[in-house]
C-alpha cells in the first residue's frame, strides 16, 4: 500500500484531532483509571488489529497506554493506520479515559 503524502496526512489529522505525528508515526497517549481498564482497551485493540491485519506499536505502564501507528511495509503512514486509529477512537468514545500531553517512547 502506498504511503500517504504529507498534505494528505495533514488533512486526515484535521479529522482526528486527538492524534498527532511523532517521528513519522500516528501517535496518541491515553490515561485509563487503572491497569484493568488499560488492559481491556488493549484487548479490544488487539482484536481490531487482528481483524485488520494491522498492528500497533505501544507501551503500557499501569493505566497509561502510548500508541504509535505506522505501516512497516510502506515505511510510512497509510489508510490502514487511520482505520485502526478510528477503531481506537470509537472504543474511547464510550470509555473513561484522559488524553495525556505528548510524550515519547522508543518503540
Ligand atoms: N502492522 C503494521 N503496523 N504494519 C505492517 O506493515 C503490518 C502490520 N504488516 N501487521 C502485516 C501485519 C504483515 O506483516 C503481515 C505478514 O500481513
Amino acid at each position: 500500500m502506498e504511503s500517504l503524502s504529507a498534505d494528505s496526512i495533514a488533512a486526515r489529522l484535521n479529522q482526528h484531532p486527538e492524534w498527532r505525528t511523532d517521528s513519522g508515526r500516528l501517535a496518541r497517549d491515553i490515561q485509563f483509571p487503572d491497569f484493568a481498564a488499560a488492559w481491556r482497551f488493549m484487548n479490544y485493540v488487539a482484536d481490531a488489529a487482528e481483524q485488520q491485519d494491522h498492528h500497533p506499536n505501544w507501551y503500557n505502564v499501569y493505566g497509561t497506554v502510548q500508541i504509535r501507528l505506522s505501516t512497516h511495509d510502506a515505511d510510512g503512514l497509510t489508510e490502514r493506520d487511520f482505520r485502526l486509529a478510528e477503531s481506537i477512537d470509537h472504543y474511547l468514545s464510550n470509555e473513561e479515559h484522559a488524553n495525556l500531553p505528548p510524550r515519547s517512547f522508543n518503540g
